[in-house]
């Protein structure tokens, strides 16, 4: 493994990746990929300024960024998939933002599941995965393999505390003031249909209502990053 670790390290510096971690994903690999007991968690950092003009919605900037940061994710996920395969092990890359369960606005498996069993950062009330450095100014990406990685110790507890910023800036009241343990289910914190729908009814220009992040901006966490830059 230690040839692979390695070689991981140059290849996602090439694609401007920002953190990754190893994530022990024992028992929490639906179905197909029950045979994925590993995962490498790919944290990307979003471009502050983009994200510091998200207050009242998406904007063309935010958009063309959502767009290029996923094709960085799905890129680099895609050449750690060869690399894991060179080295004799079976990989899979998860989507960046594939959503394979409409029904239940689900994707194949959680980036967030893979960062905090990473131990990359935790989830806040705004449903998201903050880093304690970006906040929740990230995206994410996740490859799961067989390989026999070592991994980091998770991350358990939020650290939003009493913080409400986020419930209170979304305008669709979606978010519903429940904090994080893993394992605990999403209704607890957001409404993904009230989500969804406003997004789709107000905001189908960008991605066809695939993006927001109105409550992504809100956040004092993400906001010391604008603070740090100037
Ligand atoms: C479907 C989807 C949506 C749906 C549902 C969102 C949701 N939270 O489920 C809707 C349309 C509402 C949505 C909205 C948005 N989305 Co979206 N979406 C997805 C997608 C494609 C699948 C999510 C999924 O499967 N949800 C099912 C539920 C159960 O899981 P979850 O909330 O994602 O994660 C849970 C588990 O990870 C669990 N967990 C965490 N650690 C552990 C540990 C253990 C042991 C266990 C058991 C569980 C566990 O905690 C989470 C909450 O319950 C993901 C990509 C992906 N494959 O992850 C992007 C993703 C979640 N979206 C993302 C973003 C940015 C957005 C928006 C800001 C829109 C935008 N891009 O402008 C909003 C934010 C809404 C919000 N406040 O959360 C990012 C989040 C980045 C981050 N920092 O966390 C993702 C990860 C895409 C990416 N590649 O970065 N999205
Ligand atoms: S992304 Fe969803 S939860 Fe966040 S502010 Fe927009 S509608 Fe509300
Ligand atoms: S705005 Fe406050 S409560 Fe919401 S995610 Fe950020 S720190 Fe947590």
């Amino acid at each position: 493994m230690e040839q692979f670790e390695k070689e991981l390290a140059p290849i996602a510096a090439s694609h401007r990746c920002t953190l990754y971690g190893f994530a022990d994903l024992e028992g929490l690999t639906p179905g197909e990929l029950g045979r994925f007991h590993r995962g490498i968690a790919f944290i990307f950092q979003m471009v502050p300024w983009v994200m510091d003009q998200l207050s009242d919605g998406p904007t063309q900037a935010y958009a063309v960024l959502y767009d290029q940061v996923n094709q960085r994710i799905d890129a680099l996920s895609a050449e750690v998939v060869r690399a894991l395969e060179r080295a004799g092990h079976q990989a899979w890359a998860v989507p960046a933002s594939v959503r394979s369960d409409p029904e239940n606005i689900r994707g194949a498996f959680q980036h967030k599941t893979a960062a905090t069993r990473a131990g990359l950062g935790w989830v806040g009330k705004n449903c998201q995965l903050l880093t304690k450095y970006w906040g929740p100014w990230v995206r994410l990406g996740t490859v799961l393999t067989n390989a026999p990685l070592k991994p980091a110790v998770p991350v358990t507890k939020s650290r939003c505390g009493k913080c409400t910023r986020c419930i209170e800036a979304c305008p669709a009241k979606a978010l519903q003031g429940g904090s994080w343990t893993p394992g605990v289910d999403r209704d607890v914190m957001l409404d993904a249909r009230a989500c969804d729908h406003y997004k789709k009814t107000h905001f189908r220009q960008f991605h066809g209502g695939h993006n927001c992040g109105i409550c992504t901006q809100a956040c004092p966490v993400g906001q010391k990053v604008v603070r740090r830059k100037s």
